[in-house]
Order: structure tokens, then sequence, then C-alpha cells
């Protein structure tokens, strides 16, 4: 049987590039593509699959231009906010992303940027590069201590979770707060508070783990104004959780003891105001960047290709 035509909208790991082209006709971007790019693809070589990525923006306004043939859209990434995933399917497309997967692997570098933000990672690697060579006495260069402290988590599904677990071996306490409560094996020990205003006060270290979105400017002035003076901030989940000018002010004020940041409002230019701060700890979206969850994710994004494409239900529909 004839192979089933893809278009490969990003540059993928080796080992996903080497699947999609032994189990697809594959067409692979050479270097990522934008929404015009992809839909240009798409529409030239005749796809029927569409791996897309984050550059590829698709409104409702896309949605006349993509052609009949295109059947599945399937993002490599847990987040599809980069997409109008109900004007795809009201085109009739199916649209799939990649949970799971990547879970541990968000849960350790939002543990990275935690214990980073706490520790002043990024000062005392400054010092060691710059050649350390000066005494720091007893009272200087002093961080927060992460173990005993209480945890809040925004968003309790699989990351959340994953990052509660870790937060348990530092023998820290854990809130929660999430739409609904979760079952309570599923809990991980954390408690659950129904109200975020009301986790705020009682996080001295906040981590945020929702799909952006529909949630909005979740933190804003008010909201960074609620966490304890001192408070660490974490975020590896969207940038347009976050008011930056608000998450600025707080990290200058002093309100904020630190933030551990690895998404922002826009990428890759991001607010470039962050990186004059010494206390913030900052990385470039990279929480899904291993070997094993790059390939695991591109591995999702394909076999959901060829789910559709054989006819049958996808494995990981939004
Ligand atoms: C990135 C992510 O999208 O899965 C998500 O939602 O934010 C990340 O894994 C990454 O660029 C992979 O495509």
């Amino acid at each position: 049987m004839a192979k089933h035509r893809i278009v490969v909208a990003r540059r993928v790991p080796p080992a996903v590039a080497e699947r999609a082209r032994r189990e697809f006709d594959a067409v692979l971007a050479e270097a990522d593509l934008d929404t015009e790019g992809a839909i240009a693809a798409v529409a030239a070589h005749g796809a029927a699959g569409l791996f897309s990525g984050p550059r590829v923006r698709l409104t409702a306004a896309h949605m006349p231009s993509l052609p009949d043939h295109l059947k599945v859209i399937a993002n490599p990434s847990a987040g599809v906010d980069h997409m109008d995933v109900a004007a795809a399917k009201a085109r009739g497309i199916v649209v799939t992303n990649a949970p799971d997967v990547l879970t541990d692997c968000t849960a350790d570098l939002a543990f990275l940027l935690l214990l980073n933000a706490c520790r002043r990672g990024h000062e005392y690697e400054a010092i060691m590069r710059a050649g350390w060579r000066k005494g720091f006495g007893m009272a200087d260069l002093l961080g927060v201590r992460p173990s005993g402290k209480t945890l809040g988590i925004v968003g309790m599904g699989r990351i959340g979770q994953a990052m509660a677990r870790r937060a348990r071996g530092f023998g820290m306490r854990v809130l929660y707060h999430n739409r609904r409560r979760l079952a309570p094996e599923l809990e991980q020990g954390a408690e659950y508070v129904e109200s975020f205003r009301d986790l705020l006060p009682r996080s001295e270290i906040l981590s945020l783990h929702l799909p952006g979105g529909e949630a909005g400017t979740l933190m804003d002035a008010e909201a960074f104004a609620l966490l304890p003076k001192g408070a660490v901030f974490v975020n590896t989940a969207r940038g347009s959780l976050v008011d930056e000018d608000a998450l600025i002010a707080a990290l200058t004020s002093g309100h904020l003891f630190a933030a551990g940041l690895d998404v922002f409002r826009k990428e890759p230019d991001f607010d470039l105001r962050f990186a004059e701060l010494p206390n913030v700890f900052l990385t470039p979206h990279v929480a899904s960047a291993t070997t094993e969850t790059r390939d695991a994710m591109g591995f999702k994004a394909l076999d959901n290709i060829a789910a559709v494409l054989a006819g049958k239900p996808p494995l990981d529909p939004v």
C-alpha cells in the first residue's frame, strides 16, 4: 500500500525523522515552518497529515485555506494554545497532542528552576565563571531553604502531580488549586485549596502547571501582592498566564525573593529586562528538551497521524 503523504513542519530529532521517513511519504522541513509556510507545504505536497509546532498558529481565519486532503494535525506538545482546535475540528480535521510523555521532564525542569531560584543558582554560577577569588562572609549570598517550605501548585494535572511528588521528596508541604479536587489517590498527599486567591498567601513557593489560553493572565499585580513577602515563583507552563510587568515589579521591589522561568509572553524574543535581574533563573522553553522525551513526543505525533490515516480513532484527541 502506498505510504501516506505528511508534512513535518518542524525540525525533529534524528530518530523521529527516521521513523517519519520509514512509515510515511514524509516531507521534512529543514527549519521550523510558520503558519503560512505550513499551509503552503500541506497544499503543495497534497499532505493528509501535518506534524505541527508552536510556530504554526492556526486561527479560525486560516481554516478555509487548509486543503480538504488534510485529515489530521498532530501536535508533538501537550499544549495546543497555539491553534484554534475548535475551528479545526469544525473543518473536519482531527487534532491531537502529546500528553504523558513530557510529564516527568517538565516537573524535573520546574524543580530545577525552583532549586536555582531558592538557592541563587544564577548568581553562584556567575561568580564561579568570573573566577571567584573573593571571600564571602557567613551572612553573604544567602538563599532560601526549600525543605520545610509550603509549595503551592496551580493546576494539578499530570505535571502538577509529578511536581507534588518531587516536592514531597524534598520535605515540602504541598497545597494545590485545581478546577476540581482530585481523588485522594491522585493528590500525592497535597492539600486542596478551593480558591486560587486563598492559595496565594499560603504559598511560600508557587509553581504554575496549568494550560495557557483560557486561563488568561492569572498572575497579575494583585496575585503577586497576595504571595507572602520573600516568595519564590516558578513557571514552566505558559508566559500568557503572567503579567510580566507585575512580575518584574515584584522581583525588583523585593516582594518576591526570586523566580525561575522557562516560559515567556513573547518567545523567543523574551523581555530582556528579565536578563538584568540577578534573582531570576532563566531557561529558554526547554522543559521537554531531553532526547528521550523529545523522541517520545515526536513518536506520539506520528502514532496519532498513523491511526487517523488508517481510519482508526486518534490516540490523543484534543
Ligand atoms: C514545547 C510545550 O511545545 O508540550 C508543550 O506544551 O510547551 C513544549 O513541550 C516544545 O517546543 C515541544 O514542541
